[in-house]
């Protein structure tokens, strides 16, 4: 199902809002790693996200070692960001 790619202030204001994130090079993707005590505070968080991206059908892309989580949020549907990455990293920022 197609949705539309956020434009250059929706953008902006979604970097605004989650300075945490870091735009990717190309603009089509926001990426941000975080760090844990240890793998079980890691993965307790990834369940938490799992949870919510088989609910909203939108999935991040990630990479966990240990106590690290490197995540690239980006809609591929869109073919770059959208409202469901907003989303996504509004709903990180509050289980963090
Ligand atoms: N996750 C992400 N990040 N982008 C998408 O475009 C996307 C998704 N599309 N999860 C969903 C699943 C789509 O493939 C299914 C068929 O709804």
């Amino acid at each position: 199902m197609p949705i539309a790619e956020l434009n250059q202030a929706d953008r902006e204001s979604l970097l605004a809002d989650h300075p945490e994130w870091a735009l990717r090079e190309d603009g089509k993707a926001i990426t941000r790693t975080l760090t844990f005590a240890d793998f079980n505070e890691a993965f307790g968080f990834m369940t938490r996200v799992a949870l919510y991206a088989d609910k909203a059908d939108h999935h991040p892309e990630w990479f966990n070692v240990y106590n690290r989580v490197e995540m690239t949020l980006t809609t591929h549907d869109a073919g770059g960001l959208s409202a469901r990455d907003a989303a996504m990293a509004r709903f990180i920022a509050g289980i963090v």
